[in-house]
């Protein structure tokens, strides 16, 4: 989508600070950090939202969970304990409208959620 942030960064057109790839994955540090470990897992492909992405392709659903858990190893935060959150839909915090992981870790995180 030409319009579309995270497909830019995909595509180059838009810097971003890469910490993993994979053929149909791509890890980023979010820009406004929220977290001393806070990265964002997209696929290349656009797909709205977790929900569009898990009805239309369950093989990358699952390499997505399986690269944001990379990313928590590689950040050293696996053992200590993470999360991963979809914010889905414009009342949960999506701001972006292409699906994204964001892996957060390395401080104590509260529950529930604001
Ligand atoms: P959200 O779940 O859609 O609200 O998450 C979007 C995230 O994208 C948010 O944490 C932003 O800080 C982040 N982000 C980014 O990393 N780079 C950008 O250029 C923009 C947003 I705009």
């Amino acid at each position: 989508m030409t319009d579309c942030l995270f497909c830019k960064i995909v595509s180059g057109d838009v810097p971003a600070e890469v910490v993993r790839a994979s053929e149909r994955t791509l890890a980023f540090r979010d820009i406004n950090p929220q977290a001393p470990t806070h990265v964002l897992v997209i696929p290349r492909d656009h797909h709205p939202n977790a929900a569009a992405l898990a009805a239309a392709d369950p093989g990358l659903t699952a390499d997505l969970l399986r690269e944001a858990h990379e990313v928590a190893a590689a950040e050293g935060v696996a053992d200590s304990g993470y999360r991963i959150v979809f914010n889905t839909g414009a009342e949960a915090g999506q701001t972006v409208f292409h699906v994204h992981a964001h892996v957060l870790g390395g401080r104590g995180l509260n529950w529930p959620p604001g």
